[in-house]
């Protein structure tokens, strides 16, 4: 089977932490270690009928700030995850920061999926961050741009599936 390093990077808070134990909860058993300021995980994904990829998640933990650590981070990784939080205009902005930030570390252009996180508070505080300029950036930036809730569940299991198969797509199988 396929062995894919998945990251999930963003500023603090947006839900990075609550997409992936979402995700993994929900469906299948989870594999939960804890290293060096990063906490990962691995989990199997059916990303087409019978087709079968395994994913090792990696999740910046409580580390945003200490920016030694993201060069191993980033190391190897064959996707991405760049959340922001949909509730906080800020976020969306510092998104962009770690974009380029990202860019700049990692040699291979690499699959990412920019997910607004917390799309159940929309009918509460209405549409912060607008959705066209949120899709226009990520168009431009050559990703997929997709709203989640790690609360409700809407869409991560969608998130991390096109994540897959565009990484699958990408390494040609
Ligand atoms: P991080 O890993 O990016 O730092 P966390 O973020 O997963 O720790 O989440 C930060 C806070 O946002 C948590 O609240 C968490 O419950 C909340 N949160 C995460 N995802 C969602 C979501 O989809 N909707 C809503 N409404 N809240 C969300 P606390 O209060 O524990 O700090
Ligand atoms: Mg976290």
């Amino acid at each position: 089977m396929d062995k894919h390093k998945v990251i999930i990077v963003g500023p603090s808070a947006v839900g990075k932490t609550s997409l992936l134990h979402r995700f993994v909860h929900n469906q299948f058993v989870l594999k939960y270690k804890v290293t060096i300021g990063v906490d990962f995980l691995t989990k199997t994904v059916e990303y087409q009928p019978t087709k079968y990829a395994k994913l090792h998640i990696w999740d910046i933990g409580g580390q945003e700030r200490f920016k030694f650590l993201h060069r191993s981070f980033y190391e190897g990784a064959t996707g991405a995850l760049l959340v922001f939080d949909l509730s906080r205009q800020n976020t969306f902005s510092s998104m962009k920061t770690w974009l380029r930030e990202m860019r700049s570390i990692m040699k291979m252009d690499v699959p990412k999926v920019i997910i607004g996180n917390k799309s159940d508070l929309i009918p509460e505080i209405g549409q912060i961050v607008d959705r066209s300029e949120a899709e226009k950036y990520a168009e431009n930036e050559g990703c997929f741009y997709i709203e989640t809730s790690a609360k409700t569940g809407e869409n991560v299991e969608t998130a991390f599936l096109e994540l897959t198969n565009r990484i699958i797509k990408k390494a040609g199988n």
